[in-house]
């Protein structure tokens, strides 16, 4: 009798338990769908903010001097080459409206988009005496357009209601044709400048980057796709192959090379500037095209950048003949690492890096171009902060993968810094300083179609769901079509390359996950399993926070000691 009414009372208390848990469950969701909803709005608000005054300060110009409230025609200076054989009456390329154009459908301002669309139609014209960087039109013109063609296309996103005519893409057909003159060099290698009237220019410099001949695939390849004229894929893919031939025994490429000799020039080279987006194509290449080709290039080039280039969190320079580290610098550009990562499904290291770079977000308000690892500074040069996204992309990426809410704190930080430092009345303003925060004239075009594009993301994935797209390098969604597939059979490809499916596979996706904080080792193999490691001193924090090295322990499975990062968190920082 007496056990019975104990059992009730047990029942009783369960019941009264789970509903208890699952309504504090309940309100602390509808707390972050809350939270989410607000910050969404924030980023509404700063994309017009920043949209609005481009228009009325800087369109049909380029890009917007938000101080001054003037604009700049900053298409042929992009490159960090001062504006050259412009005819007097030029008055730009409207480049931001263009890289405007994917981010205003993904916040449903249909008019807008279809506003924009026939502006550019009946006004853009690029038969003009303009000298460009390849590089730089090809991933904000060329993808800009192609993009917002494809989304314009979408039968499911019930754009222009018929009035469209595939008028942007015969504009991307024409850039397109354009650019092929560049490729015409011994080696397949394009020049890094080109004369959109002229074609490359008599004495045209020969030096070009890593990421200027390698990263040009995917919009390319996708202008290919869609007019039927192989030649723009071929000329990328042939620059491409040529490039990876160059690489070292040990995978790894140089910063800077010569398009005429084939011939490396700077033989030091890391993840950011000069590099960065080529690791991003190879990859988002196989993912787009299906090539396993680009698959194996990626995987070896992967490997190399992991083994030479990074050390604990962070990635310096090596020589790419010796794997010899050669510059010790963090720099901002890097910060689109992690995200590549998650598409890898290489999550803990994405996480430990990503932690590194808002670390120094938090240190200074924004991220420094350049902080120099070995000194603990900033670059006494480098110390501006353009309004980058690539620390938000990754954010946008890492939350997709994990749904840690952690994220969103770090996108709403974001957020308040750039409201509080970069606003002003004419836009968003450059930061010439970390260290003072003093700004500068000018509103980058990546601001809206990146920056605010991947906050949103963050707070609002809406436009994501039952979708499946990849982004370039400069943020424009192009969709992943089995009809551009080479050999794929559908079930290959994801429902969406975003997510991570399920836990398993996040833990079997690298070795590397392996390296953050392994408190057990499992000698059966089975997870649920686990045993106590002999070797095994925990950190003397459960979070693995920690102030020195002393308060990190010794890792279950390697058996090494643990130390502290600059971040402030315990791992195997100093043995990889
Ligand atoms: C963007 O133009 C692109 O993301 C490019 O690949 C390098 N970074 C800038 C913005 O920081």
């Amino acid at each position: 009798m007496l056990a019975r009414k104990s059992a009730t009372w047990i029942l009783l208390l369960l019941v009264i338990f789970s509903i208890f848990f699952d309504s504090s469950v309940a309100q602390l969701d509808s707390c972050w769908a809350a939270k989410k909803r607000k910050m969404r709005e924030k980023v509404r608000k700063m994309f017009y903010h920043a949209y609005e005054n481009y228009i009325t300060h800087a369109f049909p110009h380029d890009e917007l001097k938000p101080l001054t409230k003037s604009f700049t025609d900053s298409l042929s200076e992009l490159g960090n080459l001062k504006l050259e054989h412009l005819p007097q009456d030029y008055n730009g390329s409207a480049l931001t409206l263009i890289e405007s154009l994917s981010s205003l459908v993904i916040l449903g301002n249909y008019t807008e988009f279809g506003r924009a669309v026939l502006w550019l139609s009946e006004n853009l014209k690029f038969d003009v005496d303009a000298r460009v960087n390849l590089f730089e039109c090809n991933i904000r013109v060329l993808g800009g357009l192609i993009s917002a063609h494809l989304l314009a296309t979408d039968s499911t996103n019930r754009l222009l209601q018929g009035s469209y005519k595939n008028q942007l893409l015969w504009l991307a057909e024409d850039l397109g044709q354009r650019f092929l003159p560049a490729f015409d060099t011994p080696s397949g290698l394009p020049y890094a400048w080109i004369n959109l009237k002229y074609g490359v220019m008599e004495n045209e410099t020969t030096e070009t980057s890593t990421s200027g001949c390698g990263s040009l695939i995917l919009e390319m390849g996708a202008l290919s796709q869609l007019t039927g004229d192989p030649r723009y894929e071929s000329a990328a893919l042939r620059a491409l192959r040529k490039l990876w031939s160059m690489r070292s025994s040990l995978n790894l490429l140089g910063t800077t090379l010569d398009v005429a000799t084939g011939e490396w020039i700077e033989h030091s080279s890391g993840i950011g500037a000069g590099v960065d987006s080529f690791y991003e194509y190879l990859y988002k290449a196989h993912i787009l095209f299906g090539k396993e080709d680009f698959w194996r290039m990626f995987h070896s080039a992967y490997l190399a950048v992991q083994k030479y280039f990074r050390h604990g969190p962070w990635y310096h320079e090596a020589d790419m003949r010796t794997g010899k580290a050669t510059y010790w610098q963090l720099t901002s550009l890097q910060a689109f690492w992690p995200g590549l990562q998650v598409l890898v499904g290489d999550i803990a290291a994405a996480n430990s890096s990503h932690r590194e770079f808002f670390y120094l977000w938090k240190k200074f308000g924004v991220l420094p171009e350049r902080y120099l690892l070995d000194h603990l500074t900033v670059h006494p040069t480098e110390k501006y902060y353009p309004l980058r996204p690539e620390l938000a992309e990754s954010t946008f990426y890492l939350y997709q993968a994990t749904k840690d809410p952690w994220y969103i704190h770090v996108g709403e930080s974001i957020v308040n810094s750039l409201n509080l430092y970069a606003k002003v009345e004419g836009g968003f303003a450059s930061i010439r300083d970390v260290t003072t925060m003093q700004r500068e004239d000018h509103q980058h075009s990546f601001f809206l179609a990146e920056t605010c594009k991947y906050l949103y993301l963050l707070f609002d994935d809406s436009f994501l769901v039952n979708r499946n797209y990849i982004f370039t390098t400069e943020g424009h969604p192009l969709p992943v079509l089995s009809a551009w597939h080479d050999r794929l059979p559908e079930t290959y490809i994801p429902s969406n390359w975003t997510y991570i499916k399920n836990e398993k596979q996040v833990k079997q996706a690298s070795a590397m996950s392996q390296q953050v904080c392994p408190a057990m080792s499992s000698s059966s193999g089975d997870d649920d399993q686990g045993v106590e490691s002999a070797c095994h001193v925990p950190d003397a924090r459960s979070d693995h926070r920690c102030f020195s090295d002393e308060e990190c322990g010794v890792d279950a499975i390697s058996c090494r000691r643990r130390s502290c990062s600059i971040a402030g968190y315990c791992g195997l920082w100093l043995f990889i």
